[in-house]
């Protein structure tokens, strides 16, 4: 086996939050008359919330905002992101999910998270994995964003394993780049396996079986 460590993004790996993020960043938008839609959406795939923000603030027209003022924006937009966490449990974690991570653990791999979100822990507790994982890299811990490495080299660290021997799990291209900008192997789900930026490319997670049986 040539992996020792496999590091999961959060939000579109592990959970499907993100059609909460972009319904909640779809109201903010609305109510300050910015167009927005599933093309800009994708966009924000990955990318930390004040970075999502200036991406969405490239279609706005008005007066310029202060950074106070892009500040409440964005805690508004979390105002309603954490709205439908609220509503999250244990049976919104996948039974694929589920079965993929006990058949990784019993090969022994490590298992951790690297994720842009701050909502993170908040998140693990909703679907019942707070104390699943080996190592927790998120939001909280790191100061740049994907597509550069610093969540997935911090939890390589965390875990005590060289980024050679972690297989990256992820959804967005930038967190693809940013596996393989920290030196990791990419597998990729959803639209980073669409837009074909991984080293494997899958269709489900269950994928990631055999892959690291290779
Ligand atoms: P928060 P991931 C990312 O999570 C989301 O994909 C991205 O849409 C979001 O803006 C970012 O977390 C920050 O989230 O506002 O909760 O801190 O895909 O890296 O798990
Ligand atoms: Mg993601």
């Amino acid at each position: 086996m040539q992996f020792q460590a496999i590091i999961f993004d959060l939000d579109g790996v592990i959970c499907f939050t993100d059609e909460y993020h972009y319904r909640a960043w779809k109201a903010m938008a609305d109510d300050m008359g910015i167009p927005f839609d599933r093309t800009v959406n994708n966009r924000l795939r990955g990318v930390s919330r004040m970075a999502s923000l200036d991406i969405i603030l490239e279609k706005y027209t008005g007066p310029a905002l202060s950074q106070e003022e892009k500040e409440k924006l964005a805690q508004r937009k979390n105002d309603i992101y954490r709205e439908s966490l609220q509503e999250m449990s244990p049976a919104d974690l996948s039974a694929e999910v589920k079965e993929t991570l006990e058949g990784l653990r019993d090969l022994g791999l490590k298992l951790a998270i690297g994720s842009s979100s701050k909502n993170t822990p908040f998140i693990l507790g909703q679907i019942g994995l707070k104390d699943f994982f080996d190592a927790v890299s998120d939001g909280n811990n790191i100061t740049r964003s994907k597509p550069d490495p610093e969540v997935f080299v911090k939890a390589a660290q965390m875990l005590g394993i060289a980024p050679e021997a972690c297989l990256v799990v992820e959804d967005a291209v930038s967190g693809a780049q940013a596996g393989h900008a920290g030196g990791m192997k990419v597998a990729c789900l959803g639209d980073a396996a669409m837009n074909q930026a991984g080293d494997w490319n899958m269709q489900s997670i269950r994928e990631l079986l055999d892959i690291v049986k290779e």
